[in-house]
């Protein structure tokens, strides 16, 4: 007599239990068991299936049978034509009205002149206190106005900027639902959308002003490149990629600075080893990015037919999210994924994607991560983490260090 192996679906009933609070504190013992029971699953509190393994968020990222959508929360959010969650011409549209500025020649042209003297002007401000809390005085702000100057908002402060990000990512990632799939925090959106009408006030007029007269911000070529003689895309045709710009461009920079940093801080002898010599500093960099993925899982797909994939039959129409930062701890690709390693081998990770949504922004970010971190170094080699204080990251969606208290003898 023979046994015929038999398929066993697995019991996921602890998924019932999954909290969005949870998963903002420490998504990481939730997905590490999502990717050994279930790499593709349905995920009750996000309404939603999950893809959690690089093989799953490859495949639903890149295959034909899939086509961008928003996250609900996402799009309650930012509205519709957001560049993350359209398709077709409307996506090749967007692509090319905000590919120009980050094209690696030109962003050879102007990075380096934009971002060091940001940096520089920022350390000053407290390279002889000997001490300093990393992520509010150094990296959201250099992250927030090399990015505010490059769009044309050089009269926007850093404070309001960090502000707009922080209000929007709450927006956004305002995910949980209840047992009938509506928002089981409606009044979270609230906050988002005032953060919208503030942005609105101040970006209106500089549209305005754009429109008669165009400048060499990005937002003014938004406006005009591309367009038939006389005329400009329309202020509601931008807007949801204004906002995708202000939340995740505006606060993923500071992010990935903050995490590298952090996993640096867990390897005092590798700090030790990029301060000495600055051109690993793109290495510490892509781990960072791998270590704790900024953009955690905010993107998603849609089923455009029915689809098998990983054991589970998808109907056409069904979204799926993207948990990248999941993926980039699979043990399958990455050896004891949780450490911060320099030294590990340097293989691709998904921390920008994939297929034809992935990060239009790559090199751009890259550049503004490696300067900010040069010029950091380089003002403070004897940098250590202060650990009187505690270190703690927050988010699903968006994910980074919260605080990063730092000391130096001057
Ligand atoms: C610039 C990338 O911004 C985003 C990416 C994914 C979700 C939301 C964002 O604002």
């Amino acid at each position: 007599m023979t046994t015929t192996p038999e398929r066993t679906t697995p019991d996921l009933t602890w998924l019932d239990d999954v909290t969005m609070t949870e998963l903002e504190r420490n998504p990481y013992p939730v997905y590490e068991r999502l990717r050994a029971e279930a790499p593709l699953a349905f995920v009750p509190v996000l309404g939603a299936y999950v893809a959690s393994t690089p093989e799953v968020c490859r495949e639903v990222a890149t295959s034909p049978s899939f086509e961008a959508v928003i996250t609900p929360a996402g799009g309650r959010t930012f509205g519709h034509p957001a560049i993350i969650g359209v398709n077709g011409e409307i996506h090749d549209d967007l692509r090319s009205m905000v590919e120009p500025a980050l094209q690696p020649v030109e962003v050879d042209r102007y990075v380096d002149e934009l971002v060091r003297p940001i940096a520089r002007q920022l350390l000053e401000q407290f390279e002889d206190d000997g001490r300093a809390e990393l992520v509010a005085q150094f990296c959201e702000p250099v992250s927030v106005r090399s990015l505010g100057n490059l769009l044309g908002l050089e009269d926007v402060p850093n404070d309001t900027l960090r502000d707009w990000f922080a209000r929007l990512n709450r927006s956004f990632t305002n995910a949980a639902v209840d047992e009938n799939g509506e928002f089981a925090n409606p009044e979270g959106f609230e906050d988002g959308d005032r953060a919208k009408a503030e942005i609105q006030a101040v970006v209106d007029p500089l549209i305005e002003k754009w429109t008669k007269e165009p400048g060499d911000s990005a937002i003014s070529h938004w406006l005009h490149d591309g367009m038939p003689e006389g005329q400009t895309r329309d202020r509601d045709y931008i807007y949801p990629t204004i906002y995708v710009y202000l939340l995740g461009a505006m606060q993923e920079p500071g992010h990935g600075i903050a995490s590298t940093l952090v996993g640096l801080f867990s390897r005092p002898e590798q700090l030790e080893e990029v301060v000495d010599d600055p051109t690993l500093v793109p290495r510490a960099v892509s781990e960072g990015m791998r270590w704790t993925s900024p953009i955690w899982s905010a993107t998603a797909r849609i089923t455009k037919e029915p689809v098998t994939l990983a054991g589970v039959d998808l109907p056409a129409g069904t979204p799926v999210m993207l948990s990248y930062g999941s993926a980039n701890h699979d043990t399958g690709d990455y050896d004891a994924p949780s450490t911060y390693d320099l030294h590990r081998p340097p293989l691709p990770h998904l921390a920008f994607g994939a297929g034809n949504h992935a990060c239009a922004g790559i090199y751009y970010a890259n550049h503004v991560m490696r300067i900010a971190l040069e010029e950091l170094f380089e003002a403070i080699p004897n940098l250590e983490r202060d650990t009187s204080e505690d270190v703690e990251f927050w988010g699903w969606g968006f994910r980074g260090p919260t605080s990063l208290h730092a000391t130096w003898e001057v």
